[in-house]
């Protein structure tokens, strides 16, 4: 009877010790499972810190590639580079027109591409446009029309204390009706009737 109660008790401390065993397994599992997860949230929260760092480098390091790639187009294409069709010249932009046609309509579509017929106030500016503009008629922002003789250039810049270059005996307002000026294929200057159709140069200030 005792022995069998002994067996009895040992049974009983046998399945106590194996549950025992069975939970700690149980905890170390857990524990293992739970420091699992810690770890992948430190390492998620680390490459999450990194990416982010590494972007906002990018995002400074993007802003100056821009800034070099709009000072090349700049310094390639100074009046823009989606207006090639424009010449730059000392601080400014020149058109040269593809088509002839008269003094005003030349006038309006300048003004229509927010320029003004060229006004040749230098040497400089006269060979810049002399060279682009050889052996063929271009006109210019001068003109008569107001008063006979009293030339007034386009812009309001003062004729008579700025740079001239007519060609010789010119103005000679032949035929009385010569009240708009070109440019000459040799690049002086004569004065012509207004609806005579010829190239012209258009003038605008560099885009900001
Ligand atoms: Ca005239
Ligand atoms: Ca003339």
């Amino acid at each position: 009877m005792e022995e069998e109660h002994l067996h009895d008790d040992l049974q009983v401390f046998k399945d106590r010790n194996f549950f025992q065993q069975k939970l700690r397994s149980f905890i170390t599992v857990y524990f293992l499972l739970a420091l699992s997860f810690l770890l992948i949230i430190i390492l998620f929260a680390v490459s999450f810190s990194r990416v982010s760092a590494i972007s906002s480098k990018l995002n400074e390091v993007h802003p100056e590639q821009k800034q070099n790639f709009s000072g090349r187009d700049f310094l390639l294409f100074p009046c823009g580079p989606g207006s090639r069709e424009w010449e730059y010249f000392d601080g400014k932009c020149y058109y040269f027109s593809l088509t002839r046609t008269s003094w005003y309509k030349a006038k309006a579509q300048c003004e229509e591409m927010h320029s003004h017929l060229v006004v040749v106030n230098s040497y400089a500016k006269q060979n810049f446009v002399m060279f682009r503009t050889r052996n063929e008629r271009f006109w210019i922002g001068l003109t008569d029309e107001n008063s006979e003789g009293e030339w007034e250039w386009i812009d309001g810049t003062d004729y008579k204390t700025t740079f001239t270059f007519w060609k010789e005996g010119e103005p000679n307002n032949s035929g009385h009706n010569e009240d708009c000026a070109h440019m000459w294929t040799s690049g002086q200057w004569n004065d012509v009737y207004c609806t005579y159709e010829c190239y012209y140069v258009c003038e605008k200030p560099l885009p900001n």
